[in-house]
C-alpha cells in the first residue's frame, strides 16, 4: 500500500493534487504538508501538517513516522518572487530538493515527484517547438534552480537509483487556489479581473506567447508519470509538456466570447523579460512516446470552465 507525502499542499498545484491523491489512494494515506495553512478541503479530508520543508530533522520525522512510500515535493519560490530575493530562492529551491533526494536515498523511499519547469529554457533555446533536448541556458535564479535540481535528481537515479519523476509544467491555469508569484500569473489572474471589473491591465505585452495548461491536464499528466512502469521512462530529468500555447491578446479575445466588454491593457513589468526568455511553445513528443502524456483542454474549453467556475466561486 502505498503512503504519500505532499510538501507544499496549500500553493496552486498542492491544494488540487493533494485531494486528487486522496481520492485515489485513499484520504489516510496522503498527509499533507506546507509551511502555511492549508486550506479546510484538504486539512479536513486528511492529515495536515506544517513543515518547513528546510527542517531535516521534522522531514525525517515525518517520513519514518508515518512509513511514507512516495513524495510528491512541491515547495518552492516561483519566477517573479525568486527575482526579488534571489539567495533566499535559490536556497530553499535547491535546499529543499537536495534534503528530499538525501532522506530518500537514507530510507529508500519508492518514488518522488519533483516539478521542473519550461523556466529551464532560456534566450538562446529555439522559442518554437522547444525540443526535448536542446540549448539550455536560463537568466532568472528560478529557471536556474530548476535546471540545477534537473541535473541533480538524474544524478540521484544514476548514483543511488532513486527514482524521481519530473515534468517541465508549462504555467499552470486553475480557478481554485491563486497563482503563487509567477510569470505565468497573468492567465489566472485576468479571468477575476475580467469577471469583477471587465477590465484587466496585463503585466505581459499582448504577443508574449508563452505554452499553459489547464490545471486537472497537470493533475493527470503528474499522476500518470508517478504510476508508469519504470521501463517505459527513457530519461530520468524531466519531461518536456507543452500544454496550450497563447499569448494575452488570444486569451482576451477568448474571454470576449464571453464577456463582450471586457478591456485589456498592457503595462509590462519585469517579468516581461523573463516571458521573452522562455518557449513560445514546447514539444513533448518524448513525453507522448515514453507513457502517453495527453491532455484534454484547448483555449475555449479551459476559458469556458474558468469563467463559468470563477462566477460560482464569486458569487458565493
Ligand atoms: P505555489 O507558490 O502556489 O505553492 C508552493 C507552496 O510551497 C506554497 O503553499 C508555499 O507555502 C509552500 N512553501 C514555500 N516554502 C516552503 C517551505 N520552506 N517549506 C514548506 N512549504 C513551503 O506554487 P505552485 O504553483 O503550486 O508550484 C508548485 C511547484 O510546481 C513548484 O516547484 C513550482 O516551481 C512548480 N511549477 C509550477 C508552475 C505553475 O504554473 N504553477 C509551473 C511550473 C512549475
Ligand atoms: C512561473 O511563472 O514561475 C511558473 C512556471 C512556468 O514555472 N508558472
Amino acid at each position: 500500500m502505498e503512503k504519500i507525502l505532499v510538501i507544499g499542499c496549500s500553493g496552486q498545484i498542492g491544494s488540487e493534487l493533494t485531494l486528487e491523491l486522496r481520492k485515489k489512494y485513499g484520504f489516510a494515506n496522503v498527509i499533507a504538508t506546507d509551511i502555511r495553512p492549508a486550506p479546510a478541503e484538504i486539512s479536513d479530508s486528511g492529515k495536515f501538517e506544517i513543515l518547513d520543508v528546510l527542517d531535516t530533522s521534522k522531514l525525517q520525522l515525518i517520513l519514518e513516522h508515518e512509513k511514507i512510500t512516495q513524495v510528491y515535493h512541491l515547495a518552492a519560490i516561483l519566477s517573479g518572487n525568486a527575482e526579488k530575493r534571489p539567495l533566499a530562492s535559490w536556497e530553499i529551491n535547491m535546499k529543499s530538493l537536495i534534503n528530499v533526494l538525501e532522506l530518500a536515498r537514507e530510507l529508500k523511499i519508492k518514488k518522488v515527484f519533483w516539478p521542473s519547469s519550461i523556466a529551464v529554457f532560456g534566450p538562446t533555446t529555439p522559442r518554437y517547438n522547444t525540443p526535448q533536448y536542446t540549448i539550455m541556458e536560463p537568466n532568472t535564479v528560478y529557471g536556474i534552480s530548476k535546471l540545477a535540481g534537473e541535473r541533480w535528481i538524474e544524478y540521484y537515479y544514476n548514483k543511488y537509483g532513486v527514482d524521481t519523476r519530473s515534468l517541465r509544467y508549462p504555467g499552470l491555469i486553475s480557478y481554485k487556489t491563486e497563482a503563487g508569484g509567477g510569470t505565468t500569473d497573468y492567465a489566472v489572474e485576468i479571468f477575476y479581473d475580467a469577471i469583477r471589473q471587465k477590465k484587466y491591465e496585463c503585466f505581459l505585452g499582448p504577443e508574449s506567447d508563452l505554452p499553459m495548461m489547464f490545471m486537472s491536464d497537470a493533475i493527470k499528466a503528474t499522476i500518470d508519470l508517478m504510476e508508469a512502469d519504470s521501463s517505459k521512462l527513457s530519461l530520468h530529468s524531466s519531461y518536456n509538456v507543452a500544454g496550450i500555447c497563447f499569448n494575452p491578446r488570444q486569451l482576451a479575445d477568448e474571454i470576449r466570447k464571453h464577456i463582450p466588454e471586457f478591456l485589456i491593457t498592457y503595462k509590462p513589468d519585469f517579468r516581461q523579460a523573463i516571458a521573452d526568455s522562455w518557449p513560445a511553445c514546447i514539444d513533448d513528443s518524448v513525453a507522448k512516446k515514453d507513457w502517453g502524456l495527453s491532455s484534454e483542454f484547448d483555449l475555449p474549453k479551459m476559458t469556458e470552465l474558468m469563467i463559468s467556475e470563477i462566477r460560482k466561486k464569486l458569487s458565493g
